[in-house]
């Protein structure tokens, strides 16, 4: 059965931003453990924002586990991305989703490659910002594989980029690459912009999805929107996935108000007794 996940970042300049606990981790672990949580997904500033010492302390003392990294705060704070023309900052940005990799390794959590990708114009063929992708992904994908773990790239939404937008072009470029070691992110929210059936999307992703965003229509938490969940959880059953679903979602009404529902709204679908 999937595990249930919840977001907490670290990231001042994401203000506004669809995670929901923020700024303060002890406290943020706590309120996920006492709703219930198996896991936290961290989206940090950079692999040094905390340290090992005090992330594992936080996990073990609230029995969570780390479902993923974020690596979005290489493109929000650095402006960093793995397709822009400049050459330097493709190595910066591949550098700082390495030492991501590294950060979230140690824990077991796979790195999530999702802003970070970047887009296609200004001067950037789309073959030559896709074949820069397919690099990226190249060199970091067995480098997550040294820690046992994935390396996660997610498809957005057309307003956050215009490589791949769909899950059908991300498995056609998951199937394009040199490792096997890089699985799809499922993102709830973009998909309800861009799929024309989400459960069909989601079984022809099959063994390709290795994490997923759970959350509504609005970006609110899952139940707080109008998708409709009971056929996304019976194709996630099908696909036989057993990896996170995190909640990607705003604070709404409040942090733990959004945590509740979320949790509410998992154990509903999965029949688990809370
Ligand atoms: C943002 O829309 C999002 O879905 C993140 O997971 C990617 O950075
Ligand atoms: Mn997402």
């Amino acid at each position: 059965m999937p595990r249930s996940a919840v977001t907490v970042s670290l990231v001042t300049e994401a203000k506004g931003g669809p995670f929901v606990f923020w700024d303060d981790l002890p406290a943020a672990c706590r309120h996920a453990a006492e709703s219930g949580f198996d896991a936290i997904e961290l989206f940090a500033p950079g692999p040094d924002a905390v340290s090992q010492q005090e992330l594992s302390g936080l996990l073990q003392s609230h029995r969570l586990k780390l479902a993923a990294v974020g690596t979005g705060a290489g493109w929000v704070k650095h402006k960093l991305t793995l397709t822009s023309p400049d050459q330097s900052v493709r190595q910066r940005a591949t550098d700082f989703i390495r030492s991501m990799i590294d950060f979230g390794g140690v824990h077991g959590a796979p790195a999530i490659i999702g802003s970070m990708q970047g887009r296609w114009g200004e001067g950037v063929s789309r073959e030559q910002a896709m074949g820069w992708l397919r690099e990226a992904l190249n060199e970091l994908g067995p480098h997550a594989k040294r820690h046992g773990i994935p390396l996660i790239y997610e498809p957005l939404n057309r307003y956050e980029t215009n490589l791949v937008n769909h899950v059908s072009t991300g498995v056609e470029l998951m199937e394009s690459l040199q490792t096997d070691n890089v699985r799809l992110l499922a993102d709830l929210f973009h998909m309800n912009i861009e799929e024309s059936d989400l459960a069909a999307a989601l079984k022809a992703g099959g063994h390709w999805i290795g994490h997923i965003h759970f959350v509504d229509s609005n970006r609110r938490p899952a139940g707080y929107g109008h998708l409709c969940f009971p056929p996304i959880i019976a194709a996630l059953k099908s696909i036989n996935y057993e990896g996170y679903l995190s909640a990607e979602a705003l604070p709404w009404p409040e942090s733990i108000g959004a945590a509740r529902q979320t949790i509410e709204e998992y154990r509903r679908l999965f029949e688990v007794v809370g």
